[in-house]
């Protein structure tokens, strides 16, 4: 049997709910062979937990994805990629590849810290990154970042930002508004270019979700490396990661990750797709 390979070009988040941990543990649960080109590494102060990211040199970022495509990738994740250069490097990889299958987690800030990583990063994200992206997945700030819309606050206003960030080259825009909309439900907005869906879940009281969008955007490149339609990839990621944060669980008093793998062992809430 020979498995699917999924890249992730992607940050190490050190507690590992994050990043390429998440990635990688997201893709071995979808059954594909996952694989790393690592662009930074993410440390926290034991007692504060402050995030340090510390980037790898790009002639070695370099060197990982040379490697990693030399075994011809079936699927692309991006992840924390951290400055314009490195964003130019995963641009040319995924050319390079020559895969179809492009993942974008447009990664602006880690949870729990406010700084923008680096403010040219967006612009570099959509000139480099859209134009490739099969799925582009934002958290809704990153969504008013790259669709210059400011914040999305709203369902209409969440539709407004897909529809640029969809003008600017992404085939289809997954917006996760999670439990941060005021809307009862945990809700995504999911635009192919045509429709409007809502993926709606049942809003799980657990606070432990760190890693929760990396997991479903891992999820979603798995699900189209195995051959699963957008519409079937979004879905299921999204039963995945709702079972991952219903049993999140605390790493320590700082960080709550998500249990990567719930959804094969617990089973997972369902998820009610409206068209709007
Ligand atoms: O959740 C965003 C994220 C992505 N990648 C890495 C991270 C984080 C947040 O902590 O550390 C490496």
């Amino acid at each position: 049997m020979t498995l699917k390979k999924t890249l992730t070009i992607a940050g190490s988040d050190t507690s590992a709910g994050a990043g390429m941990q998440a990635d990688l543990k997201a893709f071995q649960e979808h059954g594909t062979y996952g694989m790393v080109a690592l662009t930074v590494v993410v440390t926290m102060d034991p007692s504060t937990w402050s995030h340090t990211v510390t980037p790898l040199p790009t002639s070695l970022l370099q060197q990982q994805i040379d490697t990693a495509l030399s075994t011809g990738v079936d699927a692309i994740k991006t992840g924390m990629l951290a400055s314009e250069e490195i964003i130019q490097i995963a641009s040319d990889a995924i050319q390079k590849s020559g895969t179809d299958v492009v993942v974008i987690d447009p990664v602006m800030v880690c949870k729990g810290e406010d700084e923008v990583l680096n403010p040219g990063n967006t612009e570099a994200m959509i000139k480099y990154l859209l134009p490739y992206a099969t799925v582009v997945t934002p958290n809704l700030f990153e969504a008013g970042q790259l669709a210059g819309t400011g914040t999305p606050k709203t369902i209409e206003e969440m539709k407004t930002a897909a529809v640029k960030i969809h003008e600017l080259g992404a085939k289809n825009v997954v917006i996760k508004g999670g439990k941060a909309l005021a809307h009862e439900k945990a809700v995504d907005l999911f635009y192919d270019g045509q429709e409007f869906r809502l993926l709606e879940t049942e809003k799980v009281g657990s606070t432990y979700n760190h890693g929760a969008g990396c997991t479903f955007a891992a999820s979603i490149c798995a699900n189209l490396a195995n051959g699963l339609s957008v519409t079937e990839a979004v879905i299921e990621a999204k039963e995945f990661v709702t079972a991952a944060i219903k049993h999140g669980f605390a790493l320590n008093d700082f960080v709550g990750p998500v249990m990567h793998g719930a959804k094969p062992r617990f089973g997972a809430p369902t998820v009610e797709v409206t068209t709007v």
